[in-house]
């Protein structure tokens, strides 16, 4: 029966992949455009990297552009990564602008083709920690979380954990709720300042935990910004330079 051989091809290819992800050297959590670019730089290099995002569609808050016009802003000097993806663009008045959809499904097209694997439906619930060092990543299915159903997750191991999960730093905030780490909250609007503030302000926030994307301003206190990604492109690229100097 056909529709018995489309169900074990998926279950079997599904935890294959899983399995390969049991031990990472970098577990991702939230794939926005910080997370999938660190995953895209990452696995490029060759560091076994997943992504791990808690709803079905990956791209977090790159697809609805500006109040869903669905256009994105970025400073030029992100011209040449765009032009690696091969992504199309337009310049105008010394800015980049795209397509939200296009990039969005650029970014992850070339971050999975890179070789990071992607969970979606997945949540990051919690950190696993040993040796006041966070040693990977607890996670359950979105939906189970969502729910608050009482099932137990599964753990894995990651040398390194980046926190992508954008405005309210979730993983970050794991740490801070248990007196663990110091956490801010996001300061009003000023996309000046906070483009420079994200990518100076992204790194290493407790042993084996960094975080990247907006996530930094909601930690470390810093403006929110509206529908300019050039601070987290670079901020991605940032945190996976920090941890392939590290992994070597
Ligand atoms: O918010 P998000 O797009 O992250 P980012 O890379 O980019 C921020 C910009 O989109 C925008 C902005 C800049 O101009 O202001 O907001 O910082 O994506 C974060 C992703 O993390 C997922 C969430 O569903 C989203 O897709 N996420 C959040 N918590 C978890 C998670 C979790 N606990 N486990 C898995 N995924």
């Amino acid at each position: 029966m056909k529709d018995v051989l489309i169900s074990r091809l998926i279950v079997e290819r599904y935890f294959e992949k899983l399995r390969n992800s049991l031990e990472l050297d970098v577990a991702i959590v939230g794939a926005g455009p910080s997370g999938l670019t660190a995953a895209y730089e990452l696995a490029k290099k060759g560091f076994r990297v997943a992504v791990f995002e808690e709803r079905n569609v990956p791209g977090g808050g790159i697809w609805g552009g500006g109040m869903m016009f669905n256009e994105i802003v970025l400073e030029k000097e992100l011209e040449d990564f765009l032009k690696e993806l091969e992504i199309n663009y337009t310049l105008r008045e010394d800015h980049i602008v795209v397509d939200s959809v296009h990039f969005a499904s650029g970014l992850l097209y070339r971050a999975t083709k890179a070789g990071a694997l992607l969970f979606n439906n997945v949540s990051v619930e919690d950190v696993a920690v040993q040796n006041d060092r966070v040693c990977g990543v607890v996670v359950n299915w979105g939906p189970t979380v969502r729910l608050g159903l009482h099932v137990d997750p599964i753990t894995i191991k990651a040398s390194f954990t980046v926190d992508g999960t954008g405005h309210p730093a979730n993983v970050v905030s794991l740490l801070a709720k248990r007196g663990l780490v110091e956490m801010k909250t996001e300061f009003p609007m000023d996309a000046d300042e906070a483009e420079k503030f994200v990518v100076e302000n992204t790194g290493e926030i407790f042993p084996g935990l960094l975080v990247s994307g907006m996530a930094v301003c909601a930690v470390y206190g810093g403006p929110r910004m509206g529908p300019i990604f050039g601070g987290m492109v670079l901020s991605g690229q940032k945190v996976a330079k920090l941890i392939s100097e590290r992994l070597g």
